[in-house]
């Protein structure tokens, strides 16, 4: 077993690690090395800066005389709270919380005055010693996103006294600076930084992996927790399968089996939810902790590009920090075309440097950053190209975790477009029967997990922008160029 903390370079392509009836992928290999993510920098405890271990803190302790008596309590995770979420503890004596993890992710807690557990696995426990109690105390998990969903614990030091600084009506976790909590960062970049950091980026490859005969895909997804960088200066955490963000882009037919190994080399618990299978989610799609794998066989019963994702909670975290990627499913009879690419869009909540996406901003739900593919602009630098006269087909598709797409492409009109089972206009036909003459759409709307292709072809050679017609996203990222030759 590999040791997550110690990486070896670029995880083994999907299909690598499967039987021979697996898909060579090949058409994949360019995709280890276009997130620039470095995984020397796993974060273990990403959202923590301060040491938990150690010579416990007193919490204003030099307002209280101490007892010499320990207070101790024994607190239970279960789902994502801490039960009891609030400790009484007469003012001055020593406190000792015991957390059991009966939840099913990783776990951990930690204080404000800088005193905590490791995290703790599901099943397990861990004591900390959180020293002399002198005023109240807020406690929470630190694991990224765990705090705003509700794992809280206060301390509250009974007798004592009220002009305690810590202790003052109102003064907790919104006033507090948070220590321990992820810190939002204080510059979001500009279009130009972005663009520029774009430049010197390697592009996820959009074009779609070639289908090949294969009816039975093997695959290995091992996930990883590094580093991208954003723009000059600035990186952030990235939980990726297979080194990349978007995950590998997987294409069959419908009947097509899937056989998905899930491996967690990431420092907390992590899943994944095929939206391309159907199935109990109860087993397959369960949270495993670092160093587990899970088997999960899939078969795909209907066409569409269909989203994966990690499922584990926050799932708004998990999907915003880059645990997400497409399975094409073809519908039968699908017409060849010149060129085919693939869309994803996605949002970012950039956190402070290096860090996971700001709680607070994903809750908001008003990203800093929308992208393609996992990276901003990175098609204006990197345009995708076609000739005229090529038809091209555009599979979009929105993993959000909230935002909204309204996929346009600038000079084109789109004389196919397929979404979520159905043609709406087909080869400049309108599918509802009514409508007569040509017809065509100029955008393929989205919500967040909606899926679909649209067809075009340029008739003259030029710069084809891309964008979400939702203008701001568009300009926090969510725009590239089709460079389009005689
Ligand atoms: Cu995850």
């Amino acid at each position: 077993m590999t040791d997550p903390t110690r990486p070896s370079g670029p995880r083994p392509l999907p299909g690598q690690e499967g039987p021979p009836v697996q898909r060579a992928a090949l058409a994949l290999v360019g995709v280890v090395a276009v997130v620039a993510v470095s995984l020397a920098a796993v974060l273990a405890r990403p959202a923590l800066a301060q040491p938990t271990t150690g010579a416990p803190a007193s919490t204003s302790a030099s307002a209280v005389v101490a007892t010499g008596h320990t207070t101790k309590v024994s607190v239970t995770i279960t789902g994502m709270s801490f039960s009891p979420s609030s400790i009484d503890v007469p003012a001055g004596d020593d406190l000792q919380v015991t957390v059991l993890n009966h939840g099913d992710q990783r776990h951990d807690l930690v204080f404000a005055n800088g005193t905590g557990t490791d995290t703790i696995a599901p099943g397990a426990q861990a004591t900390v010693d959180v020293g002399v109690v002198g005023a109240d105390l807020d406690g929470w998990c630190s694991l990224p996103g765990h705090r705003q969903m509700g794992m809280t614990l206060q301390v509250v030091a009974v007798g004592a006294t009220a002009t305690s600084h810590d202790a003052m009506p109102g003064h907790g976790a919104m006033a507090d600076p948070m220590p321990g909590a992820t810190a939002g960062a204080t510059t979001v970049p500009t279009m130009a930084d972005l663009a520029r950091t774009a430049v010197g980026a390697t592009p996820y490859p959009a074009a779609l992996p070639p289908l090949d005969a294969a009816t039975e895909h093997s695959y290995t997804f091992t996930v990883t927790e590094g580093v991208q960088d954003v723009a000059t200066g600035l990186s952030r955490a990235v939980w990726t399968y297979n080194g990349t963000s978007p995950g590998p882009i997987l294409h069959g037919r419908v009947g097509d089996t899937f056989h998905i190994t899930l491996v967690n080399h990431g420092s907390m618990g992590h899943s994944i939810d095929f939206h391309a299978g159907e199935l109990a989610p109860d087993v397959p799609m369960r949270t495993i902790d670092p160093g587990q794998q899970l088997d999960y066989t899939f078969t795909a019963g209907r066409s569409g590009i269909w989203m994966y994702h990690c499922s584990t909670m926050p799932m708004s975290q998990h999907i915003a920090n880059g645990m997400f990627g497409a399975v094409v499913i073809e519908p039968a009879d699908l017409e060849t075309v010149d060129q085919q690419y693939v869309l994803i869009q996605s949002e970012q909540y950039l956190g402070a440097d290096a860090q996971p996406a700001d709680p607070v901003k994903v809750a908001a739900g008003i990203p800093d950053i929308v992208a393609f593919n996992g990276r901003a602009f990175q098609y204006d630098a990197h345009p995708l190209t076609a000739h005229v006269g090529d038809r091209v087909r555009i599979w979009v598709l929105d993993v959000g975790p909230n935002a909204s797409l309204s996929f346009h492409v600038v000079g084109a009109q789109f004389d196919t477009v397929w979404t979520e089972g159905a043609y709406s206009v087909h080869r400049g036909a309108a599918a509802d029967g009514l409508s007569s003459g040509s017809t065509g759409a100029q955008v393929l709307p989205l919500l967040a997990a909606q899926g679909g292709f649209v067809e075009l072809v340029p008739t003259e050679a030029g710069h084809y922008a891309f964008v979400n017609h939702q203008m701001s996203l568009a300009e926090k990222g969510a725009h590239g160029v089709l460079e389009v030759t005689g």
